[in-house]
């Protein structure tokens, strides 16, 4: 069974007397709800090609079958989600995580499927059958010319195949660092990261973008060379106007104040995008909003005020992007579930009283700063996202989708039970 219109429309139809009363009563709560649905219906978010299959742990993997097994069975997924929310317009992909063979039967299937080319993802963090040179001791820092010439090769590759596929981003995550203290002299492999970010800058096509994404640790231990907001932004600084720093939300210290990373990124012109998941321990991967769905409020409440009130666009000023996987749930339904997730954040902050904010920061005070921002944040806005999606023409209520028309059962009947997704 094929996932079509009429099966989203005839359960939509079974939910619409509820959701109407939902939607009636959420208009009467909140002031500008036109303005808000509208915010959400254009609002997209990049879904990786790397989590439609099962994550895993270095402990073990637990497939839940039918996963895709090669790119157009992941353009076919993220096809699908696109269909149950509307939201999900663009795929970002992994190289060599994925193979792309056939560019124009690949970019027609996207197109098919109502899906862009988000940023492409580099990878010089694992070695790759028939690679000269590993990447045990790093890659755009080591020690070795000939190690980092071949990672910056890489990413001009990546740069290649994303021109020919019509993305306009590069997203490079180092793993690169050191396990233990005097393996590294830092400031040479500060330097050497420099060096060859700059020959990757290089390379970019005049309307791309690179996005350098930081991570604290893991996996070294000791030192991390892109390791925090500070470290990407003297990158990107000293790269030029094309250059972006990129937040993980799972990659920062415990407790960081990720919000106001944000707010200043943002000032600074130096937000290239995200990678949307949750975290309670290090970088968890886990679904959007699923622990900390304040801390994503938060977030959204400082691009609203950023952004929003300043006449940027969401859609085409930052990249946002889920970057979450798992071994538990059945991997589909988590990225319906942090896109929903994200976009009741975006909501609830499009929804704070902004001048009443301002008006009560300006005379410090503190209570009624709380009040108001709590107000967004415990007002409950599902109604808004659900109609945008109805709007869009996806479902009120998009994992019921999935479960009533047994779409697991499906993939798994077509692709088999033991399949593993490419690149995991
Ligand atoms: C690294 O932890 C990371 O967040 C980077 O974005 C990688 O590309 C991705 O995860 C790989 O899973
Ligand atoms: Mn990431
Ligand atoms: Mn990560």
């Amino acid at each position: 069974m094929k996932l079509e219109n009429y099966h989203i429309e005839s359960h939509n139809s079974e939910l619409l007397a509820r959701h109407e009363q939902r939607l009636s009563f959420v208009k009467s709560e909140v002031a500008d709800a036109e303005y808000i649905i509208q915010k959400l219906v254009d609002f997209q978010i990049a879904i990786p090609s790397w989590a439609l299959g099962t994550g895993g742990t270095r402990f073990g993997r637990f497939s839940s079958g039918g996963e895709p097994r090669n790119i157009e069975e992941k353009i076919e997924d993220i096809g699908l989600l696109h269909k149950l929310n509307g939201s999900s317009g663009a795929i970002s992909l992994h190289i060599p995580w994925d193979t792309v063979e056939n560019t124009a039967g690949i970019k027609a299937l996207a197109a098919q499927n109502g899906l862009k080319f988000d940023a492409m993802n580099s990878n010089t963090f694992q070695d790759q059958q028939g690679q000269a040179l590993s990447y045990k001791f790093g890659s755009l820092q080591h020690v070795d010319k000939a190690v980092r010439q071949q990672s910056i090769n890489h990413n001009i590759e990546v740069i290649r195949q994303g021109v020919e596929l019509g993305s306009n981003a590069l997203t490079v995550w180092l793993a690169d660092g050191s396990c233990f203290p005097g393996q590294l002299n830092f400031r040479n492999a500060f330097q050497n990261t420099l060096e060859s970010l700059t020959e990757i800058y290089a390379a970019l096509p005049a309307d791309w973008k690179v996005f350098v994404e930081y991570k604290a640790f893991e996996p070294n231990f000791y030192s991390t060379t892109v390791g925090d907001w500070g470290q990407s932004l003297l990158y990107t600084s000293k790269l030029g106007p094309k250059a972006f720093t990129l937040v993980d939300l799972g990659h920062h210290l415990p407790n960081a104040n990720i919000e106001q990373i944000v707010a200043l990124l943002l000032m600074e012109g130096k937000l290239g995008g995200f990678h949307f998941n949750d975290s309670k321990y290090g970088d968890d991967d886990l679904t959007a909003g699923s622990m900390k769905p304040y801390q994503l409020f938060l977030i959204f409440n400082e691009l609203v005020e950023g952004m929003d009130a300043r006449g940027m666009i969401h859609k085409d000023d930052v990249a946002w992007m889920i970057d979450a996987s798992h071994n538990v749930k059945d991997p589909l339904e988590d990225l319906l579930q942090s896109v929903e997730a994200i976009m009741i954040a975006y909501a609830q902050a499009l929804s704070v009283d902004r001048k009443a904010l301002q008006e009560a920061q300006a005379v410090s005070d503190v209570v009624r700063c709380q009040e108001i921002l709590q107000q967004a944040f415990r007002t409950d806005l599902r109604a808004l996202v659900a109609e945008a999606r109805l709007r869009a023409g996806a479902a009120l209520a998009p994992v019921e989708v999935f479960r009533k028309y047994q779409i697991r059962a499906e993939l798994i009947k077509n692709r088999g039970n033991k399949t593993v997704a490419t690149g995991l």
